[in-house]
């Protein structure tokens, strides 16, 4: 069965609410200030099952919204998710202003489909009739109500005539409507939140993307608190699940009803992310204002409110009527992705001026402008594959997980990854660790490794190598794509990696028998000495190399932490300071204080051994000095 989205549109008391319940026998009006004023303030909910021409089964799920221009923010809430309009004219009164801004925001919200209804039609001749429907005619032409597309029905929600009209039509348009994007992770903005009695937390949306299952744990955005779907109701039916383009109810748990509002959405659990900045494209109206840049709006987008700053990419001012680039700077984080539509409307007075479609919610704060605004082109005609492709070129050498497309595109991993690994294919995306680079990057990323390289050896002749942590520090790369370039450069014979050292291939020191001799002297003989090291001088002496070569030997031996200095003329190995470190340990178990008398006879030196000994714990932070005492950590 297919489920379809209807919203009402309209202005105030032109009989909106009236052909809900015409329709559908529900009356949407459920407050009480709405039936004592008569008119609609928030959003009404009803729903309908039809036979559509084909044979197939329709559940309409209808959104009635209220007309007055006070309540248009509580129209916005309503509009987002729908698939149809029914633009309502009452024929006493014809087009009127909010009969304007509704039509306005359907435009600007790119709701596919629609029927003008001119209701009350029993108030009015037919010449009358035949009049406003020649008006209405031109006021939709060219849009999608536009009567070449869209019918445009007469009624009375009083007599019940043309209802059985609009049913056709609504069936008819119905098999028109696209199915929603099953491969999207689900999505559902709240527009309702409520106890119910035995049920505790329920919150109303439609389900705008993806499917949500009974028992499945979600996440709330922005404030990424938890809760566990207990029950699922469709148009007020139990389910077991519910899918895209659905009127859904959700009894929550694990959340407080005060935790819940309009405007929040809710989604897969940590799949998605809420934004403070969206990259967009801004369509103004015709008769709105001129839009400087940098102008505050208010937002909507979904059951969401919250004002944005607008940032024009290009030119100063946006005129009425164009279109442009811009990005969206919001007071509130919203959870928004690619292809959703948002209403901006005027600070002040409040007034709807434009429709913005999202391009990225996730902008790179340190991209070029021409970079950016070419990667922007490029999403608003690219496939998903496209798309995709340029979404990974533009991390350049930092690449993009996996999780982080699906966070950027809001698809789901089983999506994305056939995608990449068709790239990955046709060569036009390497894989490193879980980040995927544009071929490109890639291949800098290589070469400015090699030169790195190519520069250490240059400057340090009597160096192996260099350590990887300090070559990824002056690239700036991730480790796994360090590794990665690493294993390329490797594997073309560029470049050699011994455990954490890299030289380019023939280069780095290459120490002469009696030289490689010589430092393994130095090093035995330190190593030996334990923590009762020699002095330097007789070390050196002892050699079978000159001074200076000597001298260089110790330099190399520092470097590579084989030798540590605590101070001059005091050297010790590495292995010696690890066994320190081990037998404070075990002195720990003993006692937690230590003097330097006890600290002397423990290690079995002088005491000029033992103060920078004491002093070097200290800055390891395996002692801290108290008084003349240290405590062991
Ligand atoms: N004669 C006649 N009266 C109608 C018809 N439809 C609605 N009305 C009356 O018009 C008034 C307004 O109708 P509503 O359905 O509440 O109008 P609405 O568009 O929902 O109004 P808001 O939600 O406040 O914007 C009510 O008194 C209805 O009884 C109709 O087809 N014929
Ligand atoms: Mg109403």
């Amino acid at each position: 069965m297919k489920s379809i989205i209807i919203g009402t549109a309209g202005h105030i008391d032109h009989g909106k609410t009236a052909l809900v319940k015409a329709l559908t026998g529900i009356d949407a009006d459920r407050l009480e200030e709405e039936k004592r004023r008569g008119i609609t303030i928030d959003l009404g909910f009803a729903h309908l099952e039809l036979t559509a021409a084909n044979g197939e089964g329709l559940r309409l799920g209808f959104i009635d919204v209220p007309g007055h221009e006070h309540f248009v923010r509580n129209m916005l809430a309503g509009v987002g998710g729908i698939d149809l309009v029914l633009l309502v004219i009452a024929a006493d009164e014809s087009i009127k202003p909010q009969t304007r801004e509704h039509f306005e925001i359907c435009r600007l919200l790119s709701i596919p489909l629609g029927i003008t209804v001119i209701t009350k039609a029993d108030l009015v001749d037919e010449d009358t009739l035949n009049v406003v429907k020649l008006e209405v005619e031109d006021f939709v032409r060219g849009s999608f109500l536009d009567v070449a597309r869209s019918p445009i029905v007469g009624v009375s929600a009083l007599k019940g005539t043309g209802l059985d009209e609009l049913k056709r039509e609504i069936a008819r348009l119905a098999a028109e409507v696209p199915a929603r994007d099953s491969e999207a992770q689900f999505r559902l903005p709240i527009d309702r939140v409520f106890a119910m009695k035995g049920f505790g937390t329920v919150i109303t949306g439609t389900l705008i993307a993806g499917k949500i299952n009974k028992e499945e744990e979600v996440e709330i955005f922005p404030t990424h608190k938890r809760a566990r779907v207990r029950g699922v109701q469709v148009h007020g039916a139990s389910a077991e699940q519910a899918s895209a383009g659905q009127r859904t109810a959700l009894n929550l748990a694990g959340v407080q009803l005060e935790e819940l509002a309009r405007g929040m959405t809710l989604a897969a659990l940590g799949q998605l992310d809420a934004s403070h900045k969206f990259e967009v494209q801004i369509s103004l109206l015709k008769d709105a204002k001129p839009l400087k840049d940098r102008a505050r709006v208010h937002l909507h987008a979904f059951a969401s409110e919250t004002i944005a700053e607008v940032a024009l990419y290009e030119g100063g001012v946006l005129k009425p009527g164009a279109t442009a680039l811009a990005q969206l700077r919001v007071a509130d984080p919203l959870l928004l992705l690619p292809g959703d539509h948002a209403i901006l409307r005027q600070f002040s007075p409040v007034v709807t001026i434009a429709g913005a479609v999202v391009l990225d919610a996730f902008p790179l704060p340190r991209q070029k402008r021409d970079a950016r605004l070419e990667f922007l082109k490029s999403l608003a005609t690219g496939t998903r594959a496209e798309n995709l492709l340029a979404r990974i070129a533009r991390r350049g050498q930092d690449g993009l997980s996996l999780a982080a497309a699906v966070r950027e595109t809001g698809l789901k991993s089983s999506v994305l990854q056939p995608l990449v690994t068709a790239q990955l294919e046709q060569k036009k995306v390497v894989q490193a660790g879980e980040f995927f680079l544009a071929s490109q990057a890639f291949l800098s990323a290589r070469d400015a490794t090699a030169a790195a390289l190519d520069a250490f050896h240059k400057a340090n002749p009597l160096v192996a190598g260099m350590s990887k942590e300090e070559l990824r520090d002056k690239l700036g790369l991730h480790s796994s794509v360090m590794e990665a370039v690493l294993a390329a450069l490797a594997r073309d014979k560029k470049a050699e990696v011994a455990g954490e050292q890299v030289r380019l291939a023939g280069r780095g020191v290459e120490l002469k028998d009696e030289e490689a001799k010589a430092k393994a002297q130095i090093e035995k003989a330190f190593a030996q000495a334990g923590l009762k090291v020699p002095l330097m001088k007789e070390v050196l002496a002892a050699l079978p190399v000159d001074k200076t070569r000597a001298q260089k030997l110790v330099t190399l031996l520092l470097r590579d932490r084989v030798l540590v200095k605590l101070a001059d003329d005091l050297v010790f190995h590495h292995s010696a300071l690890e066994g320190l470190r081990q037998l404070m340990a075990a002195q720990k178990a003993k006692s937690s204080k230590i003097d330097v008398g006890t600290f002397k006879d423990l290690l079995g030196v002088t005491r000029k051994y033992a103060i920078p000994l004491l002093e070097y714990l200290d800055q390891q932070r395996v002692t801290r000095r108290v008084g003349d005492a240290r405590i062991i950590l």
